[in-house]
Order: structure tokens, then sequence, then C-alpha cells
């Protein structure tokens, strides 16, 4: 019997600012104290993940010193040495500090422009070193609340032009490095750019360097904006740009919930799994997550324990899922073993398309005929519900 025990080749990683969250909302205060990266690695190691990655500043603050930042980056070193953890994804914040207020890449302000580009060359450098392959940026700050505080067209441009920098550093330092964008449709400014999977994937081919850039997309992130989470990063896999994936919960269209992985909505989750195990994605399950307020330490790890676990099971069942006869005959009956073949035969053209004789009987016929999509999705319920037999 399988006990969802995670191991390294599953591949969890989880962002020091999950476990590491004190708590801190826009309507209260700490709940928990600080938490050291260091513990944080050895800790989630002990659970059974595979790396943690890192904004610069949950590993030194804001205001360090040269000395004080070589300080900070040892000692989360040394227990990624202890461990064996790797850094899979690095990331840099520019949201916390007052000075992004109005965005980074995308500030009105030139200054603060030029400073945002400054700090994330910084942190590349540090990730290079750390190992990290894939540089997350994600753009929480870039955006407004009202119409005329940004010029959308104009802000586009220096957004293209802070990655594009950016793409240029890594290829003349060599570092073997991509970067990953990171959607999300509001929160905290009002509306921000880049909002969904689909704009970045458009903005991501006005690029200087469009193979250096891919996707880093949130289950939250596009349940927020209603949109189907399972569909999205199918569509990014299809396109080569999921670089990355950020897994939690969310209860449709409201705030930023952060729940842990499988909480929120299961069915989502349940596809979300199925789609990252057979379509071809081969990188981190990275948690992005925020362990609720109510929760001590305690809470915190079995917060963290219970997103890997939940990943096992919906594995599995997606597994058990795939293997059944009864869903194999009900995906033939309605018709996806179809869908993969080209609508035109070899050699076909729409010329030979519209010499087809249709008669009224064949189109009544396809009119009527049912799709049987009840009886495959009442399957898949039964398997994630535990009573397929
Ligand atoms: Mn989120």
């Amino acid at each position: 019997m399988n006990d969802y025990t995670p191991t390294r080749e599953d591949k969890f990683s989880f962002g020091l600012w999950t476990v590491g969250w004190e708590g801190v909302d826009v309507f209260g205060s700490a709940v928990r104290e600080p938490l050291a990266p260091a513990d944080a690695v050895h800790k989630l190691s002990e659970l059974g993940a595979y790396g943690v990655t890192f904004h610069d500043n949950d590993v030194f603050p804001f205001e360090a010193t040269a000395a004080e930042r070589a300080e900070h980056i040892a000692a989360f070193r040394k227990a990624l040495d202890a461990t064996g953890m790797i850094v899979p994804m690095a990331t840099t914040n520019l949201f916390g500090h007052p000075i992004f207020k109005d965005g980074a890449f995308t500030a009105n302000d030139r200054a603060v422009r030029r400073f945002a580009i400054r700090k994330v060359l910084d942190n590349i450098d540090l990730a290079a070193e750390l190992g990290a392959k894939i540089y997350v940026c994600w753009g929480g700050r870039e955006g407004a609340e009202s119409g005329a505080a940004k010029d959308i067209r104009a802000a586009l441009d220096r957004m293209k032009e802070a990655y594009d920098i950016l793409g240029q550093y890594v290829l003349d330092q060599g570092y073997d490095i991509r970067f990953a964008v990171e959607p999300k449709p509001n929160e905290p400014r009002g509306d921000i750019l880049l909002p969904t999977i689909g704009h970045a994937l458009a903005f991501i081919n006005e690029l200087e360097h469009p193979e250096m850039v891919g996707l880093n997309p949130e289950v939250g992130h596009e349940e927020m904006a209603g949109v189907n989470f399972a569909h999205g990063i199918a569509q990014a896999l299809w396109h080569g740009k999921l670089f990355h994936v950020d897994l939690n919960g969310q209860h449709g269209p409201r705030f930023d919930q952060d729940l842990r992985f499988g909480a929120g909505n299961l069915r989502g989750a349940f596809w979300t799994v199925d789609t990252l195990e057979n379509a071809g994605y081969d990188g981190p399950r990275h948690f992005d997550f925020k362990p609720p307020r109510t929760e001590d330490m305690a809470g915190v790890w079995e917060s963290a324990r219970g997103c890997m676990r939940n990943y096992l099971i919906l594995r599995e069942k997606s597994k058990a899922f795939r293997a059944d006869p009864r869903v194999r005959e009900a995906l033939a009956a309605s018709k996806l073993n179809e869908l993969t073949r080209p609508t035109l035969a070899a050699g076909e053209t729409y010329t030979t398309l519209r010499e087809e004789d249709w008669g009224d009987a064949d189109i009544e016929a396809l009119a009527n005929r049912g799709m049987g999509f009840e009886r495959l999705d009442q399957l898949a319920m039964d398997h994630l519900l535990g009573v397929a037999k």
C-alpha cells in the first residue's frame, strides 16, 4: 500500500516564502516567528522535497550590507550542501519595498526601473551560483488601479526592454538560465499587466530572445481569472513554454488564497496533475502556497506535507484512471482518438473536402449522436472519489 511518502525523484520544491510566511496580511500582523532559510531547507528535505526556491530578500534583507548578504547566503548554502537540496528556481522581490509601489520594470519613474533591473541582475548572479536553471519574474506591482495612471502600451515597451536586457545579460555571462513569466490578474495591484497565461504567451513573442522566456503559471492566479488551469498549462506545453509551475489551491474568482495544493478546486487539481503527468512536463513540481494564519509551525509542516501528499494521491488516481479498460473504451466512444487525426487525409485539399457527398441522413446521424462525456467524467469522478472498481 502506497503511503504517499515523497522521494527526491518526485521533484517537489517549495519557495522559502511559503513555509516561511509569518502570516502578515492586509488585516493582520505576524502570527508566526521568522523561519531561518537554513531551517526551512533542513525541514523540507526531511519531508521529502528535492529543492527550495527563493526571492533575493527571502535569503537576506533588502537593506543588508555586502558583508551581511554574504553571511546570509553562506548559511543558506551550508544547509543546501548538508542536505543535498537543490535550487531549481530563483526570483526577485520586486514588490515588497515601498520603492516598488508603482511597479518595477514598468514603474512610471525611470529611476525605479533602473534600480529594479539592477536588483534582478545582482540576484541572477546568485541564482547562477546556486545552480538555478529557471528565473521567475512575477510582476505583482506592474499594473494600476485607475485608467490614466498607466500607459499600457508604453509600459509593455518597458517590460520588453527589461526582459531583453536580462536575456542579453544571461547570454553574455553564459549562464544556463531561462526566464519564466508568472501571470496574475490582480492583487496587489487593481489590475496587473500580463494577467493570464494567454497574455504572457503573446508578450513573449515580441521579445528579442523569445526562446529564453517561458511561463510559470500558478493554479490560483488562473482560477482567480475564472479560467481553467489544466487547459492553460496544456496550451503552454503545446507552445513549448511550460518552464515551471506553481501549484496551490483556490476557491474560484476571489482574493489570492494560496491554499495548499489539492484544497479548493479538487477536481481542477486532479486534471492539473493528469496534465502534468501525461503531457510531457519534466520540471519541478513547485508549491507556492501560504499555510493559513491559524497554524502554528506544526501546522505549517502539516500543510507542506499535505501539498506533496495530495499531488501523489492525485498522480496515483490519474494513473489508475488512464489504465482503466472502461476509461479506454469510454475515451474511444467519445472519439478522443479521432481528435488526434488530422481533419484532412494525406494528399487531400479543401477541394476534395468540398467534393464529398453529404446526404441529409449523414448530417442527421451526426447531429443525433451523443458524445458520452458524462459517462467518461463519472468514471473520472469514481476514481477521484476512490470508488472505481
Ligand atoms: Mn498566489
